[in-house]
């Protein structure tokens, strides 16, 4: 690997707390002011995640995003590595069932990010040796945001997860203001509230409080 783009990354990856993934079905105001709102917040990781638009549609979202998130934050395409190529998005987030993450690096290159949804630690100790750049792991608590992600893996998961890879947990699935306390206490890096924050009038006040809620924790786990 390239030590000066694998430096890159990694420094920009351990920064990462609040995590958006957007969903332009679950939005009020739509996703292009959502990102707005949560960059402005601070948000420094975006995930444009699109299940029904057209290429035609989703090349010129994400044109949209990336200029929004530029210098700001991290962009990432869920899933389609030909529109993070085509629009030269930082890198792509992809699922097991997606292009094998070899493949799928030999395309974009070692200066881009792949994230790799997991649910287990076997899953988890692949993705790093295939070398993606962060894990998502969930779900974490059963969820309606995503119908096929089966039951929730709990707690447990994240803890056995983090025992065994180095590379950023993102933890994903239920998460809202109630239970992320205790995402983070068992070891959780980062993580991703979808309903929590787009179902909301104000995508910038909830994401604010994720990202102070997870400053806060890291500093406690520092001490
Ligand atoms: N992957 C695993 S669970 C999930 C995805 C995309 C949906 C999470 O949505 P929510 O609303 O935060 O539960
Ligand atoms: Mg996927």
């Amino acid at each position: 690997m390239n030590q000066k783009g694998f430096n890159r990354k990694s420094s920009l990856l351990k920064e990462i707390d609040f995590y958006l993934v957007t969903d332009s079905g679950l939005s009020k105001k739509g996703t292009l002011s959502d990102v707005r709102e949560a960059v402005e917040a601070g948000c420094r990781i975006v995930q444009y995640r699109e299940k029904d638009k057209s290429t035609k549609e989703m090349v010129d979202e994400a044109s949209e995003i990336k200029s929004i998130c530029s210098g700001r934050a991290i962009f990432l395409v869920n899933d389609r590595i030909d529109v993070a190529l085509a629009i030269d998005a930082d890198g792509v987030h992809i699922g097991q069932d997606d292009m094998p993450i070899e493949m799928a690096r030999k395309l974009l290159g070692e200066g881009k990010i792949i994230g790799l949804s997991v649910c287990d630690r076997e899953e988890a100790i692949r993705a790093e040796r295939a070398g993606a750049d962060y894990v998502g792991l969930g779900p974490i608590f059963n969820t309606a945001t995503k119908k096929d992600a089966g039951d929730g893996i709990g707690l447990h998961e994240i803890r056995e997860v983090k025992k065994v890879i180095k590379i950023p947990v993102v933890a994903i699935g239920g998460i809202n203001k109630k239970n992320s306390d205790i995402i983070l206490q068992s070891g959780a890096d980062s993580l991703v509230a979808i309903s929590a924050v787009v179902c909301s009038d104000d995508v910038k006040t909830e994401t604010k409080y994720f990202i102070d809620l997870i400053q806060r924790s890291k500093k406690h786990k520092k001490k």
